[in-house]
Order: C-alpha cells, then structure tokens, then sequence
C-alpha cells in the first residue's frame, strides 16, 4: 500500500510525494504582476509533491478581485517565469491554475468599466476584495450581464491561449483549469446561476458544454498529461447552487475521461468548511467510480479539511493525491512535519489576502 509520502505519476507530472499545496488566493500581485517575494513564497514550498498556484485569470475579464496574478500580458508571464525557475530549482513541481471568475467580480475591475459577464444575469450574493485607501475590503459584487452565445468562443480561446503561455512561456509544468467554487465555469454548470435557453443551459449535457469545450481546447493544444482540472459538486462559495449535482458531476467527470487528464481535484463538501453538508449530500466513490468505469485513469486529488490521519486514510482508501490548503499558508515544510507527525504551525487570518512578508514568507520551518 503506497502512503502519502511515496512518489507518484499523475499524467506526464512525476510527483515526489502525493502532497500537494492547494491554489491559495492571496492578493499580493499588483497589477497583476506576479513579484519576487511570490517567488520565495512559492519555492519555501517546493517540497510539496505538486504545487497548484493560486487562481489566476485567463484575462481582464476574468478578474474578479484585487491584486490577484493575471497570465494575459509580458510582464505577467515574465513574473510567472521568475516564480517556476525558483520552484524548479528547489527541486518542485508547479501549475498554475487558470481562472475566470464570471459574475463574481465588480465594475471596478472589469474593462471600461463594464458589467462582469456570467452565463445568466443574476447577481451572486457574495463579496469580493476590492482596495480601499490602501485597505482589503470587502465589497457586493456587481450585476453581471448574461453572455451572448458568441462570444463564448472567444472565452474558450483565451482559455487555451493562457494554457499555452504558461508552459511555452512562463514554464509551467501544466495547468489546472479552475471549474470550481462559483466561478465561470461552475456558475454554467449549475442550475441556480444558469438560466439559459440555449445550447449553454437547461439539461445537463448544454451546461456542462462550456466547460468540456475549454478543456477540449487546452487538451488539444498542450495535452491532457499536463491538464488538471478542479471541481467542487456542492460548495456553498460564492452562491454556488446545483439542484441535483449528482447526476450533472458523473456526466462530467465521464466526458472528461475521454481526454487523459493528469488528475482530477475534488472539492469535497464547502470549500474550507465542512466536509459534509447534511442539505447536500454527495456521493464522492460514486463519482470516482463513474470516471473510472469511463476509462479516466488520471490522478484522483482530494481536498478539503484534511489532516495527517485523514489523509493517510484517504490514500489507503485509494486517493492518489491530497490537497492542502491552510496548513500549507502557514507550513512551508509541511510534507516534513507531516511525516515526523510534529504540530503545524497556525494560520494567521488576518494576513490571508493582501499585504507583503508578514504571514505570507515568514512562518518559520523546522529545520533551516
Ligand atoms: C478566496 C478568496 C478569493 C478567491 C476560490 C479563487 O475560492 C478562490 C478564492 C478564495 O477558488
């Protein structure tokens, strides 16, 4: 029986361990430049099996908070390159993650200004972070306008263009499409945020539509080998709603394992919250069992909640990868405290988005 400390293939990602730091948001990018203290952040790290950077947009549309990494101009991919040669050379792996956000996002951050774009016009009850007088701040997003059905090409080639940016150009060893927590891709998933009557709504084959076009894209132009994607079937993040998730996420995960992914991430339960949602129940074996019986044979990542134990059982229990989020802000060697079973570090939550060195490159490691 392999534990989580024993190396693993996920597509063409050879894993040194099957730990793996979870996409953190941590708005410490003005302007959307990634900057060198991301790049000490991220290889204190470098021990973990795969890193998964934080979201990150595919464009200015796709922006949805403040000082968040974007991966659509020079400077962007220039900062990104800093940030996978740090990593590479404290011997790690890295993808980053491509997001756009949709609805969750405010005027303020959209080009000229404009509404932010979601598959329907239906405001989300949520909050982003916008800076005010020099402070994060929590903020209503914007009313979205409903896109129209031909601009959505557009959206799934800017999909793939920024896959191809990130490993020709800012030398990423892959990508994970962010297809989770209330974001674009999720809000045309599911039925509370997609009221569309065209081939982008209404059964769960239009819903899904999008989601498999971008993955198709960026599996036909960088391969499915280095292809990640992460889906969370029932989070309550940013007025996620499905009213029968079970049956919409097996048909996805069955179309996906036509294209030969590296690995699947699963959300399980609220994203950072509980595990189990008692007025949304989720079958995760069942989905397991689906994409497998479909012929996927990507890595199968779990997150959420997870500690030593848990996590320990979930390998046994046949998960291929866990994913840490928390601990990992606050543990940069947390694969070795995790295999000397020594006490983690706490997460400061007041420095988790925004800010500089403080809670972001300054919890100490074990050993120097
Ligand atoms: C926390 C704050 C802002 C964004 C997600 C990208 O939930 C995020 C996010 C998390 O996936």
């Amino acid at each position: 029986m392999p534990s989580l400390f024993d190396p693993v293939q996920a597509g063409d990602l050879q894993l040194a361990n099957r730990i793996v730091m979870a996409p953190l948001t941590r708005n410490r990018a003005p302007d959307a430049i990634p900057t060198p203290l991301m790049a000490e952040y991220y290889a204190q790290r470098a021990t973990a099996g795969l890193i998964i950077t934080e979201a990150t947009a595919i464009s200015h549309q796709a922006q949805g908070y403040a000082d968040v990494p974007g991966l659509y101009g020079t400077e962007q991919l220039d900062g990104w390159k800093r940030i996978t040669e740090a990593v590479h050379g404290a011997g790690g792996k890295i993808v980053v993650q491509l997001w756009h956000v949709g609805r969750v996002s405010h005027t303020e951050l959209q080009p000229n200004g404009g509404k932010p774009v979601a598959p329907s016009a239906i405001t989300a009850k949520t909050k982003t972070v916008l800076i005010r007088d020099g402070v994060p701040t929590f903020v209503a997003t914007s009313e979205p306008r409903a896109l129209d059905a031909a601009e959505l090409p557009e959206i799934v080639h800017t999909y793939r263009a920024a896959a191809l940016n990130a490993v020709d150009t800012a030398g990423f060893d892959g990508v994970e499409i962010h297809a989770a927590n209330g974001y674009l891709l999720d809000q045309f998933l599911k039925s509370g945020s997609n009221q569309r009557t065209d081939d982008y709504g209404g059964s769960i084959k239009n819903r899904a539509r999008l989601l498999l076009e971008v993955a198709r894209a960026i599996v036909d132009a960088i391969g499915g080998s280095r292809t990640g994607i992460r889906l969370s079937p029932v989070t309550t993040s940013n007025d996620a709603f499905d009213a029968d998730p079970q049956p919409l996420f097996d048909y996805v995960v069955k179309q996906l394992a036509k294209l030969n992914l590296a690995y699947i991430h699963l959300i399980e339960g609220a994203t950072g919250g509980a595990r189990e949602l008692p007025d949304r129940p989720f079958d995760y074996a069942e989905l397991k069992a689906a994409y497998r019986a479909a012929g996927g044979k990507g890595a199968w990542m779990v997150n959420n909640g997870y500690d030593q134990a848990l996590a320990g059982q979930a390998v046994q229990d046949g998960a291929d990868l866990v994913a840490f989020g928390k601990p990992y802000i606050a543990n940069p060697d947390l694969v070795a405290r995790l295999r000397l079973n020594t006490p983690l570090n706490t997460p400061d939550a007041a420095t988790f988005y925004g800010g500089g060195a403080k809670g972001y490159t300054d919890y100490p490691a074990l050993y120097k």
